[in-house]
Parts: C-alpha cells; structure tokens; sequence
C-alpha cells in the first residue's frame, strides 16, 4: 500500500527533473549557436555611411556604428583640400578624395570590436575616427 505511491513520487520527480534538464541544456545551446555565428554570417545588407572631410582636418561624424558584414563608405569632401580614410586594422583604403569631390570605398568587417581609422595626410593633426562594430544582436534594442 505505502509502496505504490512513494515510487510514483519518486518516477514523477525523475521525470520533472529531466524535463528541466532538456529545457535548460535546449536555451543553452540556442544562445550559443544564434548570436555569433548567424551574426557574422546572416547578414548580406550592405550598411552605407556618409562621412563629411572638411579643411578644419576633421571627420564628421568621427564615430561610425555597424553591425558585423558588408560597410560601404561615402567620403564627401566639403573643403578643398585632399583627404583619405584608412582603416590599418582592416587593410581598407579609400582613393584620395579632393576638394568638393565624393569617393566610396567598401570593406568587409566580421569581428565586433572598435577599429580607429584616419586620414594618412593628417594623421599628425588629429586627423582620426573611429569605427565601432557591435553585435548584431542589438540591433533591436537600439535607441
Ligand atoms: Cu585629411
């Protein structure tokens, strides 16, 4: 009599207990496998970034946000006097840009991070930016 139930308990527990186990080790898995890989991998819009060069040896903006994949750079030069952007890190060059002239350059970035580019004529006047590369998990959750 005392028997039956106790071993129904016991096969009961055992088997929450397993269900929790899929459960957890399925969330865990999940996580680990959507965000870097399909990140890096998923994602063929090609993101597209004006920046202004201008006489006062400025970019503006100095600080560009993508997501991991395909950048595509428009360099607009609003003074007259020539400029690049160079990205040493990740061996991305544009052409030299001239005065009221518009130059594109493309790149392929994977890896989030923070990567400072500059210009090579003007390095030593502060001529600098730099490219922040987040996750593109938060893309949704940004402001
Ligand atoms: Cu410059």
């Amino acid at each position: 009599m005392t028997h039956a139930p106790r071993s129904l308990s016991r096969g009961h527990l055992a088997a929450t207990g397993l269900v929790i186990g899929l459960l957890v080790s399925g969330l865990l898995t999940g996580c680990g496998s959507s965000t870097p890989g399909a990140a890096s991998q998923s994602s063929p819009a090609v993101q597209r970034v004006t920046i202004d060069v201008n006489d006062s040896m400025r970019f503006v903006p100095s600080r560009i946000d993508v997501h991991p994949g395909r950048v595509t750079i428009t360099l607009r030069d609003v003074g007259i006097v020539a400029h690049d952007l160079d990205i040493p890190s990740l061996h991305a060059v544009s052409p030299t840009v001239y005065g009221g002239k518009t130059v594109t350059m493309a790149f392929q970035v994977n890896t989030p991070g923070t990567y400072a580019f500059i210009c090579d004529f003007h390095l030593t006047e502060g001529m600098v930016g730099t490219l922040i590369v987040s996750p593109a998990a938060d893309a949704g959750t940004k402001p």
